[in-house]
């Protein structure tokens, strides 16, 4: 009896993933999105699933780490947890800069396997495996919010192609990823567009306890901007279903082992703020034209994933 549960302890320490989010916090900052609050959020109250070894900040949403370290810092009280925040790079001009995010990684990677989750630039992590290459066989998946098919995208609404910020906003960090061959799995835009966080499911949300209501609360600006563009109740929280990938595996639709690659091509995206050139680099995916490097590919995303999601939060509070 005592050997079968030694077994089964082992084996729940070995099927315990150590996790890192590195991610660009723009929340409570005016007119910023919001979405990885609710990706933060969602990551420390699941926190008995799974061990958060480090949080790490990057430029994007804002390139001011001090204030996204003093926000998550804020969320981290309110939620009363305790966890690592360690600043990366400021621009994409830090891919050079050993950073204390690369530092902090590089300390959890040397300690054993790690699932990575980006939801912002790839900067700190380029960092990470271009100087610690021998590391990179220790992360044993690297989760990205970015990409799309090579062959066409379903647009938004049936008219809009949302722009893929994160690979827009470091190029490098993308090739040095795909070179270093990591365990690359993408979740796109594309997986999200039928899971609009909307008026409904605000409410709700708000409802839940003191904690997610003013989260709601900070986010109606958003909603609002959402609604002069692109014209829609709610909003699409992308950062969020990068983390939920962890907890609700269940409800992504995922091929492994795809071609990806950088390709030229026409900009077919629209921004209602920034003129995009008229051609630009996009990380795509195929099954048929190949390339010297494979991820793979999460194209859908379950139309009850939000409903799941409420759930938990309602079970967690
Ligand atoms: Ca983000």
């Amino acid at each position: 009896m005592f050997k079968v549960l030694l077994i089964v302890c082992t084996f729940n320490l070995l099927a315990f993933d150590r996790v890192w989010f590195d991610y660009d916090l723009g929340f409570g900052k005016f007119a910023h999105d919001v979405d990885d609050a609710y990706a933060l959020t969602h990551l420390l109250l699941n926190h008995k699933n799974y061990e958060i070894v480090g949080l790490s900040l990057v430029h994007g949403n804002t390139t001011d780490l001090d204030f996204q370290k003093k926000q998550t810092q804020l969320i981290l009280n309110k939620l009363k947890m305790k966890i690592s925040v360690f600043k990366g790079a400021s621009s994409k001009e830090e891919i050079t800069k050993i950073t204390p995010a690369v530092l902090g990684l590089k300390n959890a990677l040397e300690k054993g396997k790690l699932k990575v989750f980006s939801s912002g630039r790839l900067t700190n992590i380029a960092t990470l495996v271009h100087f610690y290459p021998h590391l990179i066989k220790n992360i044993s998946e690297l989760v990205f919010l970015g990409g799309r098919r090579l062959e066409g995208v379903s647009k938004f609404k049936g008219k809009i192609n949302f722009p893929d910020t994160n690979v827009d906003g470091d190029l490098a960090a993308i090739i040095t990823i795909l070179k270093s061959k990591v365990n690359l799995t993408l979740i796109p835009v594309e997986s999200m567009h039928d899971l609009l966080w909307n008026s409904r499911v605000m409410d709700e949300t708000s409802q839940i306890n003191s904690y997610f209501k003013w989260l709601n609360k900070k986010s109606k600006l958003w909603k609002f901007l959402w609604n002069l563009w692109p014209r829609v109740d709610g909003f699409i929280p992308w950062d969020l279903f990068v983390i939920t990938y962890e907890t609700h595996k269940e409800d992504f639709f995922c091929e492994k082992n795809l071609y990806v690659d950088l390709k030229y091509l026409t900009n077919t995206s629209s921004h209602p703020l920034r003129a995009d050139p008229e051609k630009k680099f996009f990380l795509t995916v195929s099954k048929k034209n190949q390339s010297l490097y494979k991820a793979n590919y999460c194209s859908s995303i379950d139309s009850n994933h939000i409903l799941n999601i409420l759930k938990n939060w309602e079970k967690l509070r």
